[in-house]
């Protein structure tokens, strides 16, 4: 059932109260301190490996097995990238990622790691699936560092999923650990090779790249928005789903930064993002949410 179907659907109110979805947990306090340290921060079991599972299912049921089958939806998918096949929005199509995006838990666990317990905002989903190279030389390559276009006025918090067992082989994410703190380097999504990143912003050097990483269905990355970050390719044997919700503070105002997602909601510079599409998903308790 879509958001738009459900029966008792009241816009904003309906989809600003954050459901509650078992089997995510809390971040702790010495993650929310590392992230802020590193400007990303991996979670294990954030959370529940049979949720994930479903998702997997989920997600394979619009991709097909493989991650390969989805035909790209004209004007809505993003451009086919060679870095990864993609299927965005899943949320608005399947109520499991649906539930997954409006839970309180997510939205909570983005105000606690930006550090301040302020009401949430879902901003938009996408399922990345990085085929192997050896099949797909399309859609299994790396993707350039950058940092996460932002069109607002502070730091986002972005969730990579993985949806099953990730291996570095298969182009897990990397981090130049720290790269936050030096703030916007060049245009948000752009993604350039390590020396022109390093050429177009020389502090680079000091930020240590990140280990490569293995993952099990329930851990989680969480990473903010100006942290500099790309893929390897996927010179594995299996295709790596990741699913990928991005989340802002309630009270971010759009700076005007080109983004159709948001000007065609009507959404004009210097305004919040008010709108039943970028729903408030978490509330502070003494705002009159669930906490
Ligand atoms: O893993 C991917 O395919 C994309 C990673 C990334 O750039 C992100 O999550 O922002
Ligand atoms: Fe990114």
């Amino acid at each position: 059932m879509s958001i738009q179907d459900a029966p008792e659907d009241t816009g904003t109110a309906q989809r600003s109260a954050g459901t509650d979805v078992p089997g995510i947990r809390q971040v702790t306090r010495a993650e929310i301190e590392k992230f802020w340290e590193n400007g990303w921060i991996r979670l294990p079991r954030l959370i529940d490996p049979d949720l994930i599972g479903s998702m997997l299912q989920r997600a394979q049921q619009l991709m097909g097995p493989e991650g390969d089958a989805n035909e790209e939806r004209k004007g809505f998918d993003f451009e086919t990238s060679p870095a990864s096949q993609s299927f965005r929005s899943p949320s608005e199509v399947d109520e499991l990622y649906e539930r997954v995006v409006l839970s309180k838990q997510l939205g909570r666990n983005a105000a606690l790691l930006l550090g301040r317990d302020h009401a949430q905002r879902f901003f938009d989903d996408i399922l990345l699936v990085k085929l192997p190279l050896s099949q797909r030389q399309d859609r299994g390559q790396a993707l350039g560092w950058h940092q996460d276009k932002n069109p607002t006025d502070r730091s986002w918090i972005y969730f990579w999923i993985p949806l099953d067992h990730v291996e570095p082989q298969q182009g897990a994410v990397r981090y130049l650990t720290g790269s936050h703190k030096l703030g916007p380097l060049w245009r948000g999504g752009a993604c350039v090779d390590l020396d022109e990143a390093y050429r177009l912003a020389p502090r680079l050097h000091s930020c240590e790249m990140s280990d490569e990483m293995s993952f099990e269905p329930g851990d989680v990355i969480a990473h903010c928005s100006w942290v500099v970050h790309g893929t390897d390719a996927n010179v594995g044997t299996r295709p790596r789903w990741v699913y990928r919700p991005s989340f802002f503070p309630a009270d971010a105002v759009y700076m005007g930064v080109p983004s159709p997602t948001i000007a065609e909601r009507g959404i004009k510079p210097f305004e919040i993002l008010d709108h039943a599409d970028f729903p408030i998903t978490y509330e502070p308790a003494a705002a009159g949410g669930a906490g």
